[in-house]
């Protein structure tokens, strides 16, 4: 599979050689920042012959893990701020402030995957072989994953140990890991050995992808931007905390979807939710449409690591139009969504909402 996400140098981050400062897209002075911060990470232990090889290791961990994504939940710190402050607020300094947070939810996502790409026994991340599939990395891949948690504590104490916020945001990546740790807990158990479909419910998979995808994927990018603008009280936090778990609710039955009925070369990784018996999407929608013949078969062919008992599934998917069911509900929470933006964005620019909805939605990776 070509490895897309690396055609814009050697750590697909924009080029912005040639051009002018006033010239560069948000996304180059976004990804302006990420070596610097490498830097500020390595740079002491790397001079350090004690631990000179452990950092040219962590080195390596930041540089394969950290910057291939598509960065929508980095950029959306920088791109909310933008909505929540005054235009003389948006100093070079505050917006360069906005692209390290943006890194730091950015470092945050690499820590995760790099952990569950083990759990979910996944093959491809990004358009690469995951972490720890490398030669020579396997299980080291889980101290690099605690070694990315850390990296932001790092960053934010370099960076933000002097502004007012530093608590608010240092609690707030406390908790939304615990959150979504929360999730990948029940997203795991779940999913455990066995198929009983018996314990799939839409009320489970709700409760799953709430805790494991939306308060990360959504609220914290948002929530950061808040803090750095001033705004701590705990009612307009709630308000855009309603709007954005509803944002990542979506999302994740979008991934769910793409697992399945994504082109692998776009969306960088392969499949494994129907071998690893999670309780997906698809997976709630079959069962809910399904006939007795049909959930029999889904019984006998789901959780397994068997190719043509996955394309068996595949089958069944198919026949009950999952494809079809996606797109009609794609369109439907598309719809919903805009009125709970309409009624819980209150205080808060309604357009933050409504751009960061129309990054994600009708996306094919
Ligand atoms: C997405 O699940 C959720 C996460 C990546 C959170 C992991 C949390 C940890 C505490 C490790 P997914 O497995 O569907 O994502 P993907 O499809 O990208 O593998
Ligand atoms: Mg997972
Ligand atoms: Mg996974
Ligand atoms: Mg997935």
């Amino acid at each position: 599979m070509a490895a897309k996400v690396n055609e814009n140098g050697v750590h697909g981050l924009e080029p912005a050689t040639k051009k002018c400062r006033a010239e560069l897209t948000e996304l180059q002075k976004f990804d302006e920042v990420f070596q610097q911060l490498v830097d500020d990470i390595t740079k002491q232990g790397l001079k350090d012959g004690e631990i000179h090889d452990a950092f040219k290791w962590f080195k390596e961990v930041c540089e394969y893990n950290v910057p291939f994504g598509k960065k929508n939940r980095g950029m959306a710190v920088v791109s909310s701020y933008r909505y929540l402050v005054t235009e003389d607020k948006l100093t070079e300094d505050n917006l360069n402030k906005a692209r390290i947070l943006g890194w730091c939810v950015e470092w945050l996502q690499a820590f995760f995957l790099v952990a569950d790409d083990i759990m979910d026994h996944s093959f491809t991340r990004r358009g690469k072989p995951c972490w720890y599939k490398k030669e020579g990395v396997g299980l080291i891949a889980i101290n690099d994953s605690f070694f990315l948690e850390m990296c932001i504590y790092q960053i934010l104490k370099k960076y933000f140990r002097e502004e007012t916020y530093y608590i608010d945001i240092v609690e707030l990546f406390h908790e939304t890991t615990l959150q979504t740790e929360i999730g990948q807990n029940l997203d795991l158990i779940t999913a455990q050995d066995h198929v009983d479909f018996n314990s799939f419910s839409q009320e489970r998979y709700n409760a799953i992808v709430k805790w494991k995808t939306a308060f990360y994927s959504f609220y914290l990018p948002v929530a950061c931007a808040m803090y750095m603008a001033g705004i701590s009280d705990s009612e307009s936090h709630a308000n855009a905390k309603t709007i954005l778990l509803e944002m990542g609710h979506f999302f994740q039955v979008q991934d769910d979807y793409l697992d399945c009925y994504g082109d692998p070369a776009v969306i960088g990784k392969v499949g494994t939710d129907i071998q690893d018996n999670k309780c997906g999407w698809l997976i709630i929608q079959a069962l809910k449409r399904a006939s007795p013949e049909q959930i029999k078969i889904l019984e006998e062919n789901y959780a397994c690591h068997d190719d043509l008992k996955v394309a068996k599934v595949k089958e069944i998917f198919n026949q009950l139009k999952l494809s079809e069911l996606y797109t009609q509900y794609e369109e439907e929470s598309y719809q919903d969504l805009m009125q709970l933006i309409e009624k819980y964005s209150q205080n808060l620019p309604k357009q933050m909402f409504i751009a960061f909805a129309k990054k994600i939605y009708k996306r094919n990776r």
